[in-house]
């Protein structure tokens, strides 16, 4: 019921049922559109901040996007009903609203667009929705084919919930003019300032056609009647009640009668989203309904999204899992540029999801990266210290989280940098000015990092543990420091890793004072963490604001939290000893089938000294869920101690499939990572594995990177290319195309009897360190590894 087509860039679901939260989602620059399988969809659109124009019924709460969204059979989404009109039988496609299970059904995900190919009673139906490169606005295409031997009459009608737009003032309409139906609203707002501030937006929503209906309906209630959505009221006759829409919810319903003669189809455009006035409506159709008439426009799209053909491959694999394979080489950069290109649909990022986000981007657009870390520190605080959030607009507003004060944010700073130096080997950065807004003065890109990392040093008490005030990576661990005391255990030893990062970067500008500097602080950090977080197998999560250490062995809630263990393999906190504890530990507490926990036992009630986390559903979210953005720093870390197995295995559970028994129970479609699957897994085994289905998650920089940088080890340095992969043991073979500074690598690795250590061979001659340098753009270099095989690894 779930596969993959030939050419491995699309997903195809063969059920409305089985996974009935399966989804997909397309994206430009200025919207995204995330459906599900049954038809159900999710839009936001900038203005310049997100906003919507498809809406529930009800007044809904405005607010970032959530795991789990919930939908019900009134939610936004894009529907068409076919009726025959001979023997009145009555279905809905995709699936929804009417759900009647079609003879056949495929949900296709593609990577810049989306479609459904549903056959019932002898109907065969194409539906692709596709993205414009700009405009916020929705391409619908929809083919009906009659694969009977007799002719047909038929009713179709779109039906396009715009639902509940605004308590002040909301109509619709049908416009013979534009062509379709426009609903307009006043988007709801009582403070004076608001008036001049929403002054151009796009209150209008618009559902154009290519050619007229023969009747419309804009007035929901009087769409669904007494018949429900499962056979409104607006399809009993023989034509819609043309309704005006006054002050009434609204809704997009047009009706074409058909006939089609045994073999014939037609073929019908749509295009659906916001805008400011008429005018703007009427561009949009000249634009993308270039002229009238079912012929002008039949066929396919053409104006795809190039945004979302995307990214230049900067790696592509081959190895004994196609199922990985096909992740890695088309759905994951997708995912890491989504997040780069639109940085999830906010103006005001938080710091840390903007900084790893682009991290991402530098494996896929270097120059936006650099340009967003420039923009980064020019927010810097006076205190050396980041902001809690990133304003990409003028007009933007620090929102929801971002209200939050959270002590980690100067973290990322050199953490997200190595990756962009060693990717593309730009130490100029480091020399730039950045003039900065808050502090009025100038200061390089270095000595700006080099004062956060100052800052975050000093943030730490008398027993040298980082306070965590009221949240660190964790955003809703919020009550463990509010009072001003306590510590964060995860934030001593990323401290103490993102200055050992620093440490190397300003050695290789040869500044060793500087140098020895950061080193000293990373020694004291850990030290410090040692000293009063290690619980013996694992370390501890932090100290609460009474002194109290959670995340240790005696909690019988919250027990073990990955995190802290995961940073302290990357810091060089562990020893040997420790990290055979660690990896023990998370392998016995922590790893379920589909992946690492955040935190094992979830909290099944508030903790007044841990805070929000705590109420959390557990297993949902950061309460104890597979919550894959700190999965995948966990693999980052085993592969950077050099556990190659273990490291791959859990990467290979971010992924759902290609077993049915796995896809039933994640329920997502493998094209993207999602934050999380909920975890809980021996509290709640039945939701086990469940996907949020949210595709706004920092995992995919960081899985992006380990599979370069880690598992086929081709990272970056100064002046060249390391060459040490990392495969899983069970790998015989496995090979890589990898583009780098303007060069190309053909990669083989091979295990072979003959070795005991990896050699290395470029264009045939055995290299010593296992490192090219001084590389030529445009050449392309053959590299052939040789790695010892199974049974001397034993
Ligand atoms: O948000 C993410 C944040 O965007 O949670 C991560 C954090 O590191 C990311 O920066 C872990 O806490 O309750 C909350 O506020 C949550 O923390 C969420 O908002 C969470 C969402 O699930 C979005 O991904």
């Amino acid at each position: 019921f779930l596969k993959e087509n030939a050419a491995g860039d699309r997903f195809e679901l063969w059920s409305p049922t089985k996974m009935p939260r399966a989804s997909a989602f397309l994206w430009n620059r200025r919207m995204m559109i995330q459906v599900n399988c049954r038809g159900f969809a999710a839009a936001q659109f900038m203005q310049p901040d997100s906003a919507k124009y498809m809406h529930g019924p009800n007044i809904e709460a405005k607010t970032f996007m959530q795991p789990e969204h919930p939908y019900y059979a009134h939610h936004p989404g894009r529907f068409f009903y076919i009726k025959d009109e001979t023997s009145g039988e009555l279905f809905s496609i995709p699936y929804e609203p009417v759900r009647r299970l079609p003879d056949s059904f495929c949900f296709s995900a593609g990577k810049s667009d989306i479609q459904w190919r549903v056959r019932h009673l002898d109907l065969s139906t194409e539906l692709q929705l596709s993205l414009p490169a700009e405009d916020p606005l929705e391409i619908w295409n929809l083919n009906i084919g009659n694969d009977s031997p007799r002719e047909r009459k038929l009713s179709l009608y779109l039906y396009f919930p715009i639902g509940y737009m605004s308590w002040m003032n909301q109509s619709a309409q049908y416009h013979e003019d534009l062509g379709g139906v426009v609903a307009s609203c006043i988007a709801p707002y009582q403070k004076v300032e608001e008036y001049f501030k929403k002054l151009g937006n796009k209150d209008k929503t618009f559902v154009l056609h290519d050619r007229p209906p023969c009747a419309f309906e804009t007035i929901r209630e009087v769409f669904e009647g007494e018949g429900g959505l499962h056979n409104p009221d607006a399809l009993q006759g023989p034509a819609m009640g043309n309704g005006e829409a006054l002050y009434e919810t609204p809704v997009a319903a047009l009706q074409y009668r058909l006939t089609l003669a045994p073999g014939a189809s037609e073929n019908f455009r749509f295009l659906a989203g916001p805008a400011t006035d008429d005018a703007e409506i009427a561009h949009l159709r000249r634009t993308h309904l270039p002229g009238e008439g079912a012929t002008a426009v039949a066929g396919k799209n053409t104006a795809a999204n190039p945004q979302q053909d995307g990214p230049a491959e900067t790696i592509r694999i081959r190895t004994p899992d196609s199922h990985f394979d096909s992740f890695v080489n088309h759905w994951l950069p997708r995912q890491v540029f989504y997040h780069g290109d639109v940085n999830r649909l906010t103006t005001d990022p938080q710091t840390r999801n903007y900084l790893q986000d682009n991290m991402g981007m530098s494996y896929i657009r270097p120059e936006v990266a650099r340009s967003a870390f420039l923009l980064a520190l020019s927010q810097q605080k006076a205190d050396g210290s980041m902001p809690d959030g990133i304003l990409l607009e003028e007009s933007a507003e620090l929102k929801y989280i971002n209200q939050v004060p959270h002590t980690d944010h100067c973290v990322w700073l050199p953490v997200c940098l190595r990756a962009y130096l060693d990717e593309t080997g730009d130490y100029s950065v480091l020399e730039e000015p950045v003039r900065n807004a808050t502090d009025g003065e100038d200061h390089t890109v270095c000595q700006r990092i080099t004062r956060a990392l100052r800052w975050l040093f000093s943030a730490r008490d008398g027993r040298d543990l980082s306070y965590i005030g009221q949240g660190d990576w964790c955003d809703p661990m919020n009550m463990v420091g509010y009072r001003g005391r306590g510590v964060s255990g995860w934030l001593t030893v990323a401290t103490a890793h993102a200055c050992r990062t620093w440490a190397d970067i300003v050695a290789e500008r040869g500044e060793g004072e500087l140098s020895c500097e950061f080193h000293e602080y990373a020694q004291l950090m850990n030290r410090a963490m040692n000293r009063h977080l290690w619980d013996g197998r694992w370390y501890g999560r932090g100290i609460t604001d009474d002194d109290v250490p959670f995340g240790i062995d005696g909690d019988p809630e919250g027990r073990i939290y990955l995190n802290p263990q995961s940073w302290a393999l990357l810091a060089g906190t562990a020893d040997r000893d420790q990290q055979r504890e660690i990896l023990q530990a998370v392998e016995e507490q922590l790893e379920t089938p589909y992946g690492a926990m955040m935190l094992a036992p979830a909290y099944t009630a508030m903790r007044e000294d841990v805070g929000r986390v705590t109420q959390k559903f557990p297993g949902s979210a950061e309460n104890g869920s597979i919550y894959n953005h700190a999965g995948i720093f966990y693999v980052h870390a085993l592969y950077r101690i050099g556990e190659a197995d273990s490291a791959f295995r859990l990467m290979r559970k971010m992924l759902a499939g290609p077993g049915e028994e796995d896809y039933l129970q994640r329920g997502q479609m493998p094209v993207f990572v999602p934050n999380y699957y909920r975890g809980a897994c021996y509290q709640f085994p039945r939701t086990a594995g469940r996907s949020s289905q949210l595709f706004n998650t920092g995992t995919g920089a960081w899985m992006y990177r380990s599979v370069i940088e880690d598992l086929f080890g081709l990272r970056g340095d100064r002046d060249g290319l390391l060459i040490r992969p990392m495969l899983p043991r069970h790998w015989p073979r496995a090979t890589a195309e990898r583009r780098f500074r303007g060069a190309s690598f053909t990669v083989t690795c091979e295990r072979s009897p003959q070795v005991d250590t990896p050699q290395v061979e470029v264009d045939g001659i055995a290299l010593k360190r296992h490192r090219i340098d001084r590389i030529e753009a445009g050449k392309n270099y053959r590299v052939r590894v040789l790695l010892p095989d199974q049974t001397r690894l034993k």
